[in-house]
């Protein structure tokens, strides 16, 4: 017999004000360091999650088609890769529009289908968690809104069958190698060797095609971006006029990263009152608000190495932009 909907959803998650105090110490450390910066994680609150949706569907944001073709491609033959049906943990699931294609693949392939989206943003994890029983007959959700330590947490401690867990978009990308490594580390030492991870990861390319995709005409991925300030603004009382930044898009080669800016048009003084300190900021001064690596199939594999992983599969899409892989842990 199938369920009503509302019995296959369980939806779990760390307060809300754990969240407020590590937002508070990350701007209060950030904008009194020498140099300035902001941990890109803090932009995706339910605001800058709605415009990253916007962000997917850019002209020359190609990263989310470019993954979809590979999953659409792909997700018979993943699927079939398992004897049973894998539990589908998802890092920062947002609307989960990619996932579906996983999803409804799995569902041919298996009896039940068991998801875990884990993302900060409570308002589309509920959303999209309703969209997808009604989507799906077989489907059990269970939701964890968070952030993806704590929910690989939850996994670990409530969890019981095998999973894979997805880290799709080239979410990776946010991390330096130092942090990423870290993070598949610890994640690594949450898996059983029947377990999985399967990343999206994007890959090397004329730089002048990846300063578009983070720079768009129409001024998206900026409004994302300012999206820290304001958050500033309204959760802490800061008095950030955004006007007075400007958004900046460069490529290190070095590091093989898209680094993202917002850079003062002017010397002046912002005031954080529930910080109670004032930033000042002169003339062309930036904060380094984002990065995006970029990989090398090389650099793939020795970050998987250094992680504690062997790759199994790599696919790629049709025009070579981006990769998918399937990692096993060892
Ligand atoms: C969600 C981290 C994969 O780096 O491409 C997109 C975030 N920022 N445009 C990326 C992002 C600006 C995105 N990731």
């Amino acid at each position: 017999m199938i369920q009503q909907a509302s019995q296959r959803l369980a939806l779990h998650g760390t307060d809300a004000k754990s969240d407020l105090d590590d937002f508070a110490s990350d701007v209060r450390a950030g904008l009194t360091s020498e140099k300035k910066r902001l941990s890109c994680r803090f932009i995706y609150d339910d605001a800058g999650s709605d415009i990253f949706e916007a962000i997917c569907d850019l002209p020359e944001y190609y990263l989310t088609r470019a993954e979809r073709e590979i999953l659409e491609r792909r997700a018979q033959e993943f699927s079939q890769r398992f004897d049973e049906s894998p539990t589908i943990v998802e890092l920062g699931s947002g609307s989960s529009t990619k996932t579906r294609v996983l999803l409804n693949a799995l569902s041919d392939t298996f009896d039940d289908v068991h998801y875990v989206p884990i993302d900060i943003s409570t308002e589309m994890l509920a959303s999209t968690a309703r969209d997808l029983l009604d989507a799906f007959p077989k489907l059990k959700v269970t939701a964890f809104a968070g952030e993806y330590n704590d929910g690989l947490r939850f996994v670990h401690d409530e969890i019981d069958e095998p999973t894979c867990t997805l880290w799709l978009g080239s979410s990776v990308g946010n991390l330096s190698r130092e942090d990423a490594i870290k993070f598949l580390r610890s994640m690594r030492d949450t898996m059983d060797g029947h377990d999985r991870l399967l990343a999206g990861m994007d890959l090397k390319k004329d730089p002048e095609v990846l300063i578009q995709a983070y720079n768009d005409r129409a001024g998206v991925t900026e409004s994302f971006n300012r999206n820290i300030l304001l958050r500033i603004n309204r959760e802490l009382g800061g008095d950030f006029d955004p006007d007075q930044f400007e958004y900046k898009v460069t490529y290190n080669e070095d590091l093989g990263r898209v680094e993202m800016y917002q850079v003062s048009r002017m010397n002046q003084n912002v005031h954080i009152r529930d910080l109670d300190m004032t930033v000042s900021f002169e003339e062309g001064e930036p904060i380094h608000t984002e990065n995006s690596h970029k990989y090398s199939l090389e650099d793939i594999d020795t970050l998987a190495a250094q992680g504690g992983y062997s790759r199994e599969v790599q696919w790629f899409d049709d025009l070579d932009r981006f990769s998918l892989n399937l990692f096993k842990p060892v």
